[in-house]
């Protein structure tokens, strides 16, 4: 039997994974949506056979719906995901979690009480298969212990309501999250430095930024997020081990010999870049869901992601380091 699904959030994203939803995945139905936009929410509803509610916690509580995602704006994760889980909902939350640390542990300790794992947030990296196949070289051993990471988030244009903190909280998060999936191990210590100021960006926005993080153990990693490259989207990391070193492939793309050149295309945007990891990942999360057991990033994960954001844009308004400082893992996501 298809798993219910009501989606809170019509717009790009929310979008993107109503049509994964119907179209690629099996298992799934769409069964109701919401959007602070009525009109558009009311033209989707219609399209995909979906019943439209006036607000999210409409979709959560209707019987219509045995799980829920959330693709609204950041701001109103929090309040959802609380309502999914005090109805006992399984809930998958695009990133991020919330915009609080204080948030993400009302979060674990609502999951907490009701003794079950429902929650699921949206790094999709994880299931991206160059991600996932670094992840395996480098705990082959093989290459030795790892050094340090490089990497780069490069946005073709942004939004004109991008901020200078949602260069971390909404892009860098990225970063922060398959860092410490890839190695493993959490986070000590950050900062942001800031760059001379890229013309194309708006004045209001500090851009780029260089997010610079050390790892329990050490390793040094450092990542230039940029919301205004001029040319693509285009996502790099190369992770420098004791014995060799190790990059994420660009995404197959056929090689053009023209006009006395050779060139690759390069995607516009992240929907493209990741649509096969967003794919995988949706596929993952319904089969969890419908064999009750979840598999992917956690609320802890969520977490983590707030408070080393906190700690970056802290260090960047205070121009010092800042020491990541967490709660003990609770035994529930051990
Ligand atoms: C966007 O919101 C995303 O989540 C993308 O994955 C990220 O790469 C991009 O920088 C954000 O603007």
């Amino acid at each position: 039997m298809d798993l219910k699904v009501g989606v809170i959030g019509t717009g790009g994203i929310g979008q993107e994974h109503i049509r994964r939803l119907t179209n690629v995945i099996t298992g799934a139905k769409v069964t109701a949506v919401s959007d602070i936009n009525e009109g558009t929410a009311q033209k989707i509803a219609e399209k995909y056979g979906a019943k439209f509610y006036k607000t999210g916690e409409e979709v959560i509580n209707a019987p219509e719906v045995d799980a829920v995602v959330i693709a609204s704006w950041d701001q109103t994760h929090a309040g959802y995901v609380l309502e999914s889980i005090k109805l006992g909902k399984y809930v998958f939350c695009e990133k991020p979690l919330a915009t609080t640390a204080d948030e993400c542990k009302d979060i674990m300790n609502a999951e907490i009480q009701s003794k079950r794992h429902l929650v699921q947030v949206g790094f999709m990296r994880r299931f991206d298969r160059g991600y996932r196949e670094l992840k395996e070289i480098i705990k082959s051993g093989k290459l030795g212990s790892t050094l340090m990471i490089h990497a780069c988030h490069r946005n073709l244009t942004h939004i004109p309501s991008h901020t200078t903190d949602m260069t971390i909280t909404n892009s860098g998060i990225h970063e922060i999250d398959i860092s410490r999936w890839l190695l493993d191990e959490e986070y000590e210590s950050g900062q942001v430095l800031t760059v001379k100021q890229n013309c194309n960006s708006s004045k209001e926005l500090l851009d780029p930024q260089i997010i610079q993080l050390k790892t329990k153990s050490g390793v040094r990693i450092d990542v230039e997020v940029n919301m205004s490259s001029g040319y693509g989207y285009d996502i790099q990391c190369e992770i420098v081990c004791e014995k060799g070193a190790v990059r994420l492939p660009d995404p197959n793309k056929p090689l053009v010999r023209y006009n006395c050149q050779r060139s690759y295309e390069i995607y516009e945007d992240w929907s493209q870049r990741f649509i096969e990891a967003y794919d995988i990942e949706f596929q993952e999360w319904v089969n969890s869901v419908k064999s009750n057991k979840l598999t992917g990033p956690n609320s802890w994960d969520g977490y983590i992601a707030c408070v080393t954001a906190d700690a970056l844009i802290k260090s960047r308004n205070i121009g010092a380091a800042q020491d990541i400082l967490t709660i003990d893992k609770p035994q529930f996501y051990k």
